[in-house]
């Protein structure tokens, strides 16, 4: 059996300072596919949350681990076992499976019940993917698991895989959590964040400028806040522990890592900070993007984002995630042998600036689109606000929504326009789309799943219709999507 340097230090074999580097012609044989079903069930686990236990829901791999690591060239061919004790369906977010595969709960496409085992099989991406309930609001009780697919390529670096995924966590039920979203519409009491008048006045005049075709940037007016983070949830969770016990992963001296950030939280998006590191992007959403150096790095809900970190020494390095306006963070540690690590305070001195696109420019698809003009385009305004706390596109609440038709073989443009004080990150399923234009200005950016559009922004994606079937379109947060902001795109003739 062939190790590369990092298995055998997975291992536990090797001691610091005597690992031999492998010959390049035995590191780079590309391991043979790995064949026959994965066992993945979904269950119940409890977790240690700064001291207080409890009780969510999980996607164990057949190695006993949270999700499934792909071999090269391998089939997703997975029985979902679940053993949740209440229904469920798991999407595979970022994926490109037939839409009947996809895990939404479409009629044709049920939730599996309690104690049933639905099959998969589909030919994967490669790269940094997600899996998460798309039922109900199981998704904030952490039904969500990494879904990594290595290449060929992976396997030839020689690099350190290192996984985190984000969380957002509460004591209280998401249906409490909804419950305490959509409580003061009815009360009149609470103070809203932001009013509908406000929302509505700001929407139109902006939407006066977009359509005269020199608007250039996001025009907020001054004392207009934008909203950020619905909810006060009691911690937040980088592979499931918090900053008071943090996972601590042992590097080599002067290692070589692949970070694969995942934000699966439910409503919070974060900044990545390295510290004293620095490191280059070098995929989004799992698509591979022209190389990027940065050292904070801004992840929208359910993004993901790969970056490679050459360590500098054998030190200590933690990697922070700070949530967007506030001071709350969580986050892992890098150490190499004997390396001290030092506890890290649950908050930073100062709060994170919101979430915004400064990343998103800089990008560049590594296989972008061909030249094409898009044969459709749609155009979708995001609305909503906090009182009441309801969330639309195109003014309409999912389910009761017209599907957005596209046809096989079409370049389909869809052209997001947010017309709410709140950043929603917009999710496609089943396609991949490009990247190509922000407020208006025309950029070849990634190739990716989920985009962010900021308060008052627009963003243009692009895509190919390659994939018949009828697809969900939604914001990520899921307090946005359960209170509306969802929608179809959908084939003609899909039964
Ligand atoms: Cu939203």
């Amino acid at each position: 059996m062939l190790l590369t340097r990092r298995q055998v230090l997975a291992s536990g074999a090797a001691m610091a300072g005597t690992i031999p580097f492998l010959p390049t012609t035995r590191a780079a044989a590309a391991p043979e596919p790995r064949t026959g079903k994965r066992r993945l069930t979904a269950g119940t686990r409890t977790l240690d949350v700064n001291g207080k236990p409890a009780q969510v829901f999980g996607l164990i791999g057949p190695n006993g681990n949270s999700g499934i690591t792909l071999s090269p060239g391998e089939r997703f061919d997975v029985d979902l076992v679940n053993q949740a004790g209440t229904s469920t369906i798991v999407h595979w977010h970022g994926q490109l499976p037939p839409w009947k595969q996809d895990g939404f709960p479409w009629p044709q496409t049920p939730p599996i019940a309690a104690g049933d085992t639905q099959s998969y099989d589909y030919a994967p991406i490669a790269g940094t993917y997600w899996m998460h309930s798309h039922q109900g609001m199981q998704e904030q009780s952490l039904m969500t698991a990494p879904l990594i697919v290595h290449s060929a390529e992976d396997m030839r670096a020689d690099r350190q895989e290192v996984v985190l995924m984000l969380h957002d966590f509460s004591l209280r039920t998401s249906e409490e959590l909804l419950a305490g979203l959509t409580k003061s519409n009815d009360s009149g009491k609470a103070m809203p964040k932001t009013g509908m008048a406000n929302n509505m006045k700001m929407g139109s005049a902006s939407m006066g400028a977009m359509s005269s075709g020199t608007m250039g940037a996001i025009n907020i007016a001054p004392g207009m806040a934008m909203d950020l983070n619905d909810i006060d949830y009691d911690a937040f969770l980088a592979n499931d522990r918090t900053l008071a016990d943090p996972e601590v992963i042992r590097t080599e001296p002067g290692g070589r890592v692949r970070l694969r950030l995942i934000n699966g939280a439910s409503s919070t998006q974060f900044w990545i900070d390295l510290g004293a590191l620095s490191g280059t992007v070098v995929a989004v959403d799992g698509h591979p993007v022209r190389p990027v150096r940065a050292n904070r790095l801004p992840l929208a809900m359910a993004q993901r984002l790969d970056v490679l970190i050459d360590l500098p020494g054998n030190g200590s390095y933690p990697i922070v995630a700070q949530v967007e306006g506030k001071r709350a963070r969580t986050g892992i540690v890098l150490a190499g042998p004997g390396a001290k690590v030092s506890r890290l305070a649950a908050e930073a001195e100062e709060a994170a600036p919101p979430v915004d696109l400064s990343l998103e420019r800089r990008l560049e698809a590594e296989t972008p689109l061909a030249h094409r003009a898009p044969d459709m385009t749609h155009r979708v305004i995001l609305a909503g606000g906090m009182a009441p706390y309801a969330w639309s596109l195109n003014g309409e609440y999912w389910p009761d929504i017209t599907p957005l038709m596209i046809a096989h073989g079409q370049r389909v443009a869809i052209e997001m326009v947010n017309h709410s004080m709140m950043a929603h990150p917009m999710h496609l399923h089943g396609h991949a789309f490009q990247v190509v234009a922000i407020n208006g200005a025309p950029l070849a950016g990634a190739v990716r799943d989920t985009v962010l559009i900021p308060p008052m922004g627009s963003v243009t994606i692009a895509f190919d219709a390659d994939n018949p079937g009828r697809w969900a379109f939604h914001c990520h947060n899921l307090y946005h999507m359960t209170t509306g902001m969802m929608t179809e795109v959908r084939y003609p003739a899909i039964i």
